[in-house]
């Protein structure tokens, strides 16, 4: 789309994406986020690919050269040259390179031992597409390739811990919404760390209003240290609610989690029939197989006819978590969606609960009715750059054209006057929390090629 007005915000997004290069990634944020995360990559991939293809590939390269043996990509890659106390939690709360050898951890980098959304093999296919002859030349998808396919089967096999199929989260973090209201019934099993255990150092850099709240933090810590002193060990199957069973306190079955997951296997799908060969063959029409299956699954286990939503599932009880958070919307990605679903989908996106086309500008990441809503605490209400992204391109691919430009318009502006917020307030645009924000000028960058 040629927009010669949107020329200087197409600039300035560049620009923070050079200032956020550190020379093999890109940061969120250089204050608030120094390190390389994972969902962030792979947006941030999707944008660069139009600067630097090179850039864009050497982004994921990075991000997957520090995956573990056991086929998990952690969700913060450490830069050893950041000091310890600029994030908490640091390299050494994670102890990759003692506590998570045992599932393969990478002796040579430091990580976290959790993981996120799995973005990554969809990047990998749209940032090859941006530049084929380069990808070819390097042997991109050729060596990414086997990484992509261990780090889908650790999450279809090691974290089916409902035993349907899907993949379940066992943190807040590792979904990426975290302090989402989706997540306050579960939580609320988690005994909190104590306050003096640990330094929040996201709090020199964030309003505290803008951020998850200590009570939240105390249980992210407790969950994560608990993970960590298990040696990350995963436990799959039934017993989950077994006493003692602290690994079984936070297990959850996402939507967005495993609607980016299936959307990662489609383009798996492409990235096989791409590299070409019988063997590779075969296994594409696995990964659309598979595709497929799962699109079915997520409707089987997560769609409520009666919210016309996808829920979250906590596993610890069995039941679907009532809140309606934007992690519902997201499995709109996906192809394979019965029409019916995708149908009602467009309807909750456009009706009181998320306001899409009416009272509110970008997609909110909670229900604006709900109780729990919050305009400017993180993930209990504000818009973020990503999932609006992902909205807009299921609108497109299920024939919403208007709604997905009327979006693409509002997110353009919403970046542009905001100077590229982590995330903004749903009715008025307004930025909040970090500004420079990687996947935000990435995905505005995306919008305007
Ligand atoms: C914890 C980096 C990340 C995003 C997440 C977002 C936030 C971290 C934090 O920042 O999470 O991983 O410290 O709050 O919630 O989605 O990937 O941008």
């Amino acid at each position: 789309m040629s927009e010669p007005s949107r020329e200087p915000l197409r600039e300035r997004a560049a620009e923070v994406l050079w200032a956020n290069w550190t020379g093999t990634s890109t940061v969120p944020s250089r204050a608030l986020y120094p390190h390389q995360w994972s969902w962030d990559s792979a947006f941030i991939a999707i944008g660069l690919r139009h600067l630097s293809p090179l850039r864009a590939q050497l982004e994921l390269e990075t991000l997957l050269a520090a995956q573990w043996g056991d086929g998990r990509v952690p969700h913060i890659v450490f830069n050893d040259a950041v000091p310890l106390g600029a994030y908490f939690p640091s390299p050494d709360f994670w102890r990759s390179t003692t506590a998570g050898r045992a599932a393969g951890a990478p002796a040579d980098v430091q990580t976290s031992g959790i993981v996120q959304p799995p973005v990554h093999a969809l990047a990998a296919w749209l940032v090859h597409r941006a530049d084929p002859g380069l990808s070819r030349a390097r042997a991109f998808l050729a060596r990414l390739r086997p990484r992509l396919a261990a780090w889908h089967r650790y999450l279809l096999e090691s974290r089916d811990a409902g035993g349907a199929g899907l993949a379940a989260v066992l943190h807040p973090w590792e979904q990426g919404m975290d302090n989402s209201p989706c997540w306050d019934g579960p939580l609320s099993r988690v005994d909190p760390a104590e306050p003096g255990a640990y330094r929040r150092a996201d709090l020199a850099h964030g309003a505290p209003e803008d951020r998850p709240t200590d009570a939240d933090y105390g249980r992210y810590v407790r969950l994560a240290a608990d993970y960590r002193d298990r040696g990350y060990a995963d436990v799959t199957g039934p017993d989950v609610t077994a006493p003692g069973a602290a690994a079984g306190a936070f297990r959850v079955e996402d939507p967005a989690f495993n609607a980016l997951l299936i959307a990662s296997e489609h383009a798996l799908a492409l990235i096989e029939a791409e590299l070409g060969g019988r063997a590779a063959a075969a296994r594409s029409y696995g990964h659309q197989v598979r595709a497929r299956t799962l699109t079915r699954t997520l409707v089987a286990r997560l769609w409520d006819p009666g919210r016309e939503l996808f829920l979250c599932r906590d596993l610890r009880s069995g039941e679907l978590i009532g809140e309606r958070g934007v992690t519902g919307l997201i499995p709109l990605v996906l192809p394979a969606l019965p029409s019916g679903v995708a149908a009602a989908l467009m309807r909750t996106a456009r009706g009181p609960h998320f306001g899409l086309g009416g009272t509110a500008r970008l997609v909110p990441s909670h229900d604006l009715t709900g109780a729990a809503f919050d305009p400017r605490r993180y993930w209990r209400g504000p818009a973020w750059f990503n999932t609006n992204w992902l909205v807009a391109k299921g609108l497109r691919l299920h024939g919403e054209r208007a709604l997905a430009d009327g979006l693409r318009a509002a997110m353009l502006d919403a970046a542009d006057t905001s100077g590229f917020a982590e995330y903004v307030h749903p009715y008025t645009g307004e930025g909040c929390g970090a500004r420079g924000f990687g996947w935000t000028a990435a995905l505005t960058l995306d919008l305007l090629y």
